[in-house]
Formats: structure tokens, sequence, C-alpha cells
């Protein structure tokens, strides 16, 4: 029989192998996106000193006490050279927070910092809160923008599922002390709110999603536009959609912005998600599209479909057929970590690089929204390649 030591032993040696087990590039792929072996992180990587008491006088059988059931939804940044992310943990009573996780190479040996967030409220305090955003501004402050989940107290009696959501808004120097800022003050409710990392016309800049109802977008057009005058008092007071929804897409029931954009030479790079409804339920999948340097509301590539879509494991999760993003880093040297999680369950990391990005973005085709239009965009690589083939003198 082992002693209780002994079983505490275990259990962090167990943990340890967990957390330093190396990742490996999945090779083979479509050249554009390199996907890791194994998940960054799950529930399992959360500390074992959040889970157990250790004490063996209020715990001898040493049985977890608090549960944890999900880590997902990470924002991402890069910071005094580590790889820093401010996952979405879910404990098992459904209440999500804020845990910091650092790595010294972006694709494995995350590790949790000993504390979660200790996240001030606004005002009204949230039931929930999750999604975070992370752009390290020009204004000096590093701002995390999330979403705050309140029960919608309008809906009728006994209705304990209706929610608000509403973007929040915080800010920190060191991701350890944050400061709360109010609410962003909107028309509509919102989620996936995001800080563009640049004054435009001397004001700060969001990507807004409004939404008429927790799930449904209904009238929301898509990924929205605002600048905020103030944004330790945001307010959208005009909004104008830059990405919008369309029928038969991969985002035609919604779609939300990503992380906040990449600069490079060539525009704006943009990670978003896209979501369709089947007989499955929801789909979501991540896609890409660029806007103007000059005019970061102007869309200047879109290529057709998603970018990234679940596979193998990562379709199934406690929300199935599900990838999400709101995380990614782009090293000096152009490499691109993309952080996405699975069916809202586990963290994955992809690769990839500015110059593919841009690539695929620029000259992936559009859409050009029929099967019609589909099949000439198909026949013109075709056609294409026919002559190529011939010259090559290769056999199909
Ligand atoms: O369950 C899938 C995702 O659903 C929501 O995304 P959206 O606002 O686009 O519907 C969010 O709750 C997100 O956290 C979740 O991953």
């Amino acid at each position: 029989m082992k002693s209780f030591n002994e079983r505490v032993a275990e259990l962090f040696a167990a943990h340890e192998a967990l957390i330093c087990r190396p990742n490996e590039p999945v090779e083979g792929g479509n050249g554009i996106v390199t996907r890791y072996k194994h998940p960054i992180l799950t529930a399992e990587h959360t500390p074992v000193f959040w889970r157990y008491d250790l004490d063996e006088r209020t715990n001898p059988l040493l049985l977890e006490r608090i549960g944890m059931n999900a880590a997902f939804n990470s924002g991402a940044i890069k910071w005094n050279g580590k790889y820093l992310l401010v996952v979405r943990v879910e404990g098992a009573d459904r209440k999500s927070f804020f845990a910091v996780a650092e790595s010294p190479n972006g694709v494995d040996n995350f590790r949790f910092w000993d504390y979660p967030v200790t996240m001030p409220e606004d005002t009204i305090p949230a039931t929930n809160i999750y999604d975070m955003r992370l752009t390290a501004h020009e204004d000096g402050w590093v701002y995390g923008i999330f979403c705050a989940e309140r029960h919608d107290d309008t809906a009728p009696a006994g209705d304990l599922s209706s929610a608000t959501a509403t973007a929040a808004i915080c800010r920190t120097k060191d991701f350890k002390t944050w400061q709360r800022l109010p609410d962003l003050k909107t028309r509509t409710q919102q989620r996936n709110v995001v800080l563009h990392p640049e004054f435009v016309n001397g004001k700060y800049a969001l990507y807004t999603r409004p939404q008429d109802g927790f799930i449904d977008a209904g009238e929301g057009g898509g990924i929205g536009w605002a600048l905020i005058d103030d944004i330790t008092h945001a307010e959208v007071k005009n909004e104008t959609i830059i990405d919008p929804r369309h029928y038969h897409t991969i985002k035609e029931v919604k779609n939300g912005e990503g992380p906040h954009p990449i600069k490079t030479p060539q525009g704006w790079l943009h990670l978003a998600h896209g979501v369709r409804g089947c007989a499955a339920g929801l789909r979501y999948v991540l896609y890409m599209y660029m806007t103007a340097l000059d005019d970061p509301t102007r869309v200047i590539a879109s290529p057709a479909g998603y970018f990234m879509a679940p596979v193998g494991d990562e379709r199934i999760g406690d929300v199935s057929n599900v990838l999400f993003t709101n995380g990614w880093i782009a090293d000096e040297d152009g490499k691109v970590f993309i952080y996405y999680a699975s069916s809202d369950t586990r963290m994955h990391v992809a690769t990839s690089t500015v110059e593919k990005l841009v690539d695929y973005c620029m000259n992936t085709p559009a859409d050009g929204l029929t099967t019609a239009s589909s099949v000439e965009t198909l026949k013109a690589l075709i056609d294409k390649n026919m002559r190529l083939i011939g010259k090559l003198g290769i056999r199909k």
C-alpha cells in the first residue's frame, strides 16, 4: 500500500511528464499550415494543486476536490521572450476563468502560472467570463477584451438559460494585475470584440460582432468596425460591417474576428471563425481575410471557404465540430503560431509564416457564391495545369 506522500509524488510526476512531453509537427498537410501531434493544453494540464487538497488530514483518500473540465479559447502574446496564453479554463462547475500559461518555444511545455487571474468586476458582476483577445496597443497598455455573460433578467420566470453577452474590457502591464474598464456600451449584444493595435484617425478601433441575442447573430450582419473616442468609457456610436455573412458559405449563420490582425507589408492579415448550421448542429471553422493598410475596413483579399476545419479527434468534445481561435503570435522571423481550440475542450497550435498566409489570402480564389462559379474557378485552374502537365511531360 502506497503512502499518501508517495501517491502525491506520483500525481506530480505524471503531471510533469504531461507538461514536458515534446510536441512534433504532423508531416504532410496542405503546405499552408502545419498542425502538431498533441494538444498543447487540456484540463489535465492545470496544476495538481488546483485540483487536489494535498493535506492528508483533510483529504486522506487523496480525491480530486475541484474538477477542471476544459482549457480552450486562449488569447496569445509574446511577452519577455515567452509565448503567453491567457487561457479560458472551465471548471467542472461550468464557470470559466482566465489563467496564464507560458511556454519557452510556443509549441510545448506550456505551464500554468500558480494562480488564476483575479479579474475585477464591472458595476454589474458577470456570472461567467471567457474568450479574451489580447492587444498590445500603441498606447503602451496590453488590453484584454472578453465576453461577460449575465442572466437575461427580462426572460420569463423559470427561464434559467437566457443570457446576455457584453464585451468587457481590461488592461494590464504585467498579466498579474488587471485593471477593469467599464463594459463596452453598444446598441446590441456583443461577443468576439477585438481591439485593433493602432490608433486610427487618433481613435481606438474595435472589431465588433453585433448580435440580436445571446446565440443568434440575427440582423447582425457580420464582423463590424467601430471607432471609440475614449477607451476608459468605450461606446460604439457608429458600426459598419466590414466582413459580411453570406448565404451558403462557411459563415452564413455567424462569424467573429479571432485575434487582432497581423500587420504585413501587403495589408492586415485577419483570422476569424465562421459558423454554419447542419443536421449535426453548428459547425465552426476558421477562415482568413485581408484588409488595406491605409484603410483597415477595406477588404482586399477574401479566400473562399475555410482555412482550418476540425479533423480527427478535434471533431469531438464538449461542443463537437468546433474550431475556434482568439490568439496567434507572429515572431520577428515571420513564423506564425496559430493557437486554436477544438470542440470547446482543448488547445492546439499550428504553425505557418506571414509569407505563406499572405500568399494563401492573395492567391486563393474568392467565393463566387454559386456552384456554377465554383466550377468555372476550378476549370480555370485545371486548364492552366493541363498545359503545364503537357509541357513538363508529367503522366497523369
Ligand atoms: O461553442 C462554440 C463557440 O460559441 C461561441 O462563439 P460565437 O460567439 O461565435 O457563437 C462562444 O461561446 C465561444 O466561446 C465558443 O467556443
